[in-house]
């Protein structure tokens, strides 16, 4: 029976308008007369749903057809924010829904702000997935995303007098209209247990996994729309559950908590996201979290392959897995054992297949951040995993004595087993030897990736390491979070740069023009005044919208280097107040982020930003020239607001230490000017927009490693700078902390004693640049110029060329 295809949905308001109040009658069971703002966000999503639906099962049966690659991007983050603005711009649909919402008494805006915003990542690495997702839809590539449906993503955060409290998440609390359980779509995922030997030869012996514990994953899918809605891809979440929901027998005997242990133990497995960033997250649970999403995603890749073709032979012909930082790494064991134990596939052909299979990306050279597990743990979780590493990296150090002559110690680092002390399987080497590709995310962190963590493993595969620089989409960070500035740009240039970026260039003509930087200017100033509304409101602080906008906002990490951004705040305060009788810039500086629960100095430091920011605040003789604000609760809604308003960007961390930077790309593209070190993509932002339309300061990667590597001696610097030396004993001593005066004395002793993130190094030429940015400030038409410049020149930097990159040189998809 030929079963016709439903007719295209239309996009006539009216047609619209019927369609929401149908769902919100027939779906959700509500007469409009009494629905909740949250009733209508659901009956609004579902409608525009159904027209992601079409074009979804059409791109689905595109790639069928075409026996087109397809790309899985594994990845234990997806930093997606709120959906319902990117698909409904995406799909061209904004005007529409707007009127159908009004023909209804509802404002679009006010339950597009209801929507949770799906927080299933920690940062960079997580908000990257989500971009290139989208940019994945948009240039055309049949992708699917695989990660975990975690129920309470990254912890909300409050302050209680200044401390970072966690506070669980809840973004399903009202269900989550844009996903679909996929229940045919399980699978089997084992812990533990045993291997045994069975039939075959004796030099080919059979081995099965016999796990002792066993639990099902289950698929939630949820689309994701490309620009202009040419393509939507799918975003395979996977959920845990038991085997058995409850254990009728316990709960017979009257065990009635026992009878759900096993149904708890499974449904924890993908409850809570590891609020890790840059920090080790070494728990079992992580290791059986990680295990549990690649086992799930490589099953459903085989089962699909299987549906097109009769083996495993040209898998990687049609398959490409891209690995998200090493959190997947297990997944190139796993392949190995689908492909040796299950489907019978010799294991050197394995081998081959699966390295052409597979390609990595690295996003820190953060040694504490590398991923590495006890091997007595990840042979008691995964015995026959641990058997495959031995096996691989036999082959491996046997290669790499015959190719070369590496010394010992060479050899151990190749090894993917650290034999230094407690004994630890490096997943950065699995990850490295069972890809072809190994990428870097900024140019300088690729170079750096050649010469430090994987310096011996690129001797002997010198081929493997290219860079891949970041990018952002500039749909959400462009034109949805900046409407102002995108319907500017469009009038000066027109509609060419929606669909390429690059043509944003257009916009250089009218960076001396004065009409248009009036304009340009007007754009800020209301992007301003709406961030001031959000700070009014959540915290009762009033800011100045002709002040200068000094934004850092990231997750708080001691390399990012917030503290060197208080530190200057204290020692500006401490000038205006020395000298009122100059010309001070009114700033205000904002900050913003999260900091790992268990990273002691990062909450600190959030502390400090509060308690700095109280005295400055309060203090009448600033005059108000300087503000300083820590807004609560950072996340992708939050950074939309942000972003547009900044005059100024921080990305101010230590010289090697940022791999890439996203957030830098945000700011530029939204017409901020940059301050920064020579790190991650600074240095390529640098290039892109010239030398004079950024503030670059600081040691270069090579200067800090050599300062390291000498000896560095914080005190002497600190002793030549009297600023310097004024803010950390004004910090030390307790004046932004009268309640607790030694507070920040260990955080301030780290920086005399050590200064491992070179505070005291960089103090002198940071306070410089931000003089340096006070006088650019002060000529606006120098200012807009260059801010204007910067817009024109970051097209570069849209996640849709990375992708384009990652296809040809990577994929080859
Ligand atoms: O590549 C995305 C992003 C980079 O832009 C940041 O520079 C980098 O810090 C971040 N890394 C992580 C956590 N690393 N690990 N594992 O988020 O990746």
């Amino acid at each position: 029976v030929e079963i016709p295809y439903p007719a295209p949905r239309s996009s006539r308001p009216e047609i619209m308008a019927e369609e929401i109040i149908e769902r919100l009658t027939y779906r959700i069971g509500k007469d409009a007369k009494v629905a909740k703002p949250h009733d209508w966000l659901t009956a609004t999503i579902l409608v525009v749903r159904d027209r992601i639906i079409d074009r979804w099962m059409e791109s689905t049966r595109k790639a069928y057809k075409t026996g087109a690659k397809r790309v899985y991007y594994l990845s234990l983050e997806f930093l997606i924010g709120r959906l319902m603005r990117d698909a409904v711009s995406n799909l061209g649909l904004m005007s529409e829904i707007r009127d159908a919402l009004i023909s209804l008494g509802v404002d679009i805006d006010v339950i597009a702000g209801l929507e949770p915003d799906a927080a299933l990542g920690n940062g960079g690495l997580g908000r990257l997935a989500a971009c290139f997702m989208e940019s994945m839809a948009t240039v055309d590539i049949p992708a699917y995303g695989y990660g975990i449906r975690y129920v309470h993503g990254l912890f909300r955060q409050q302050m209680a007098d200044g401390w970072q409290v966690e506070l669980p998440e809840t973004w399903l609390a009202h269900g989550n209209p844009w996903e679909f359980e996929r229940r045919e779509s399980s699978y089997e995922i084992g812990y533990g247990g045993a291997v045994e030997t069975v039939g075959g030869y004796e030099d080919t012996p059979r081995y099965v996994w016999k796990p002792a514990e066993r639990v099902i994953a289950m698929a939630y899918d949820t689309p994701i729309v490309g620009w202009r809605g040419n393509r939507v891809n799918t975003l395979r979440l996977w959920s845990a559950q038991p085997i058995d929901p409850i254990l009728l027998d316990a709960f017979n005997a009257g065990d009635h908590i026992g009878a759900l242990r096993e149904s708890n133990k499974a449904e924890a497995l993908t409850r809570v996201l590891y609020p890790a960033d840059a920090n080790p997250a070494g728990q079992e649970l992580r290791l059986r979290q990680e295990f549990f999403f690649s086992s799930a995603s490589l099953q459903d890749i085989l089962r699909r392959h299987l549906q097109q073709y009769p083996d495993f032979t040209n898998l990687h012909e049609k398959v490409s897995i891209q690995l998200n930082d090493t959190h997947p790494a297990i997944s190139i064991t796993e392949m190995m054992r689908l492909l040796v134990d299950i489907h019978g596939m010799d294991f050197q052909q394995a081998w081959e297949i699966t390295r052409e299979t597979f390609s990595y990306t690295n996003h820190t050279l953060l040694p504490e951040a590398l991923e590495s597990w006890p091997v007595p743990l990840f042979e008691r979780l995964l015995p026959r995993h641990m058997q495959l590493v031995y096996a691989i990296n036999a082959l491996i150090l046997v290669e790499a004595r015959k190719q070369k002559s590496f010394s010992d110690t060479q050899i151990r680092s190749i090894s993917l087993i650290d034999e230094g002390g407690e004994r630890r399987v490096r997943m950065g080497n699995l990850a490295f030897v069972g890809s072809h590709s190994v990428n870097g995310v900024s140019a300088l962190h690729t170079d750096l990736m050649k010469v430090t963590v994987f310096s011996d493993l690129h001797k002997l595969y010198p081929t493997r390491i290219n860079n891949k620089t970041n990018g952002i989409t500039p749909r959400r960070w462009l034109m949805q979070c900046n409407p102002g500035l995108t319907s500017l740009i469009r009038d000066a240039i027109g509609d060419k740069f929606l669909d390429d970026t690059q043509a944003l260039t257009e916009l250089e003509k009218f960076a001396d023009d004065n009409a248009f930087r009036e304009k340009f200017a007007e754009v800020k100033r209301a992007n301003k005044i709406q961030l001031a509304n959000l700070v009014g409101s959540r915290m009762g602080i009033r800011l100045d919208p002709s002040a200068l906008f000094d934004i850092q906002i990231k997750r708080i990490h001691e390399y990012k280097r917030q503290l060197l951004n208080i530190v200057e705040a204290v020692a500006l305060y401490d000038q205006i107040r020395s000298h009122p009788e100059l010309d001070w810039v009114p700033r205000v500086k904002l900050f913003a982020g999260k900091a790992a629960p268990s990273y002691h100095n990062a909450k600190l430091i959030i502390k400090l930003a509060n308690d700095v920011a109280r005295v400055i605040n309060n203090d009448p003789s600033v005059r108000g020239l300087l503000k300083v604000v820590f807004v609560p609760n950072y996340n992708v809604s939050l950074a939309e607001i942000m972003v547009p308003a900044a005059d100024l960007s921080e990305q101010i961390s230590t010289a090697g230490m940022e791999a890439s930077g996203t957030g830098n790309m945000k700011f530029g593209l939204n017409g901020a000017l940059t301050i920064g070190t020579l790190d991650g993509a600074n240095v390529e932002m640098k290039e892109h927009v010239g030398d004079d339309n950024i503030v670059i300061f600081g040691m270069t990667a090579d200067e800090v490693q050599k300062v390291r590597d000498e000896g560095h001696n914080p005190r002497a610097v600190i002793e030549k700078s009297p600023e310097l030396a004024q803010a950390l004993n004004a910090i030390a001593s307790g004046v932004f902390s009268p309640d607790d005066r030694s507070r920040f004395s260990a955080l301030i002793d780290g920086i005399y004693s050590h200064d491992w993130f070179m505070v005291a190094a960089d103090f002198d030429a940071y306070a410089a640049a931000q003089r340096t940015v006070d006088q650019i400030w002060t000529d606006p038409k120098s200012w807009y110029s260059k801010t204007i410049l910067n817009t024109a020149r970051m097209g570069w930097f849209s996640s849709d060329r990375t992708i384009r990159q990652y296809a040809s040189e990577i994929w080859r998809a």
